[in-house]
């Protein structure tokens, strides 16, 4: 019985650590701006995703795969919930990754977020660090 219990858990270990692995070997960045820097308007931001995850439009149904968000001075959304799509949260989902933004001068906080094909983060999420910029009078 006891063997049994452990062939049946080694079987079962892959399912369980996939897709936490799979989220631990992508890299969710922004290629630009760089954090701390100074920046004029227009602000190109550049997406940046390296690892198993990859980019496809909103409402592909695929594994590991979904499209960007850009949070721009705010928090990170409930993360059981679709990403809201406002000012705050942007959703590039024919599967962008940049865009060129019109900020008002001062610090802004960016950070992204991969959303699935119903805009939900993925479980575990795919996060980039937040970015802080400066934009020029
Ligand atoms: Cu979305």
């Amino acid at each position: 019985m006891q063997i049994k219990l452990s062939v049946i858990l080694l079987l079962l270990a892959p399912v369980f650590v996939s897709a936490s692995s799979v989220a631990d070997k992508t890299s969710l960045y922004f290629v630009s701006p760089r954090n701390g820097t100074v920046v004029d308007n227009p602000v190109t931001v550049v997406f940046g995703l390296s690892g198993p995850y990859v980019i496809v439009p909103a409402g592909v149904v695929q594994e590991f795969a979904g499209h960007h968000h850009l949070l721009i001075d705010t928090e990170l959304p409930d993360l059981a919930l679709p990403i809201p799509n406002n000012e705050n949260h942007r959703h590039f989902g024919g599967g962008q990754t940049e865009v060129v933004l019109e900020l008002s001068p001062g610090e802004h906080r960016l950070q992204l977020l991969l959303g699935d094909f119903a805009h939900i983060p993925h479980k575990p999420p795919v996060i980039s660090e937040p970015i802080k910029i400066t934009v020029r009078e």
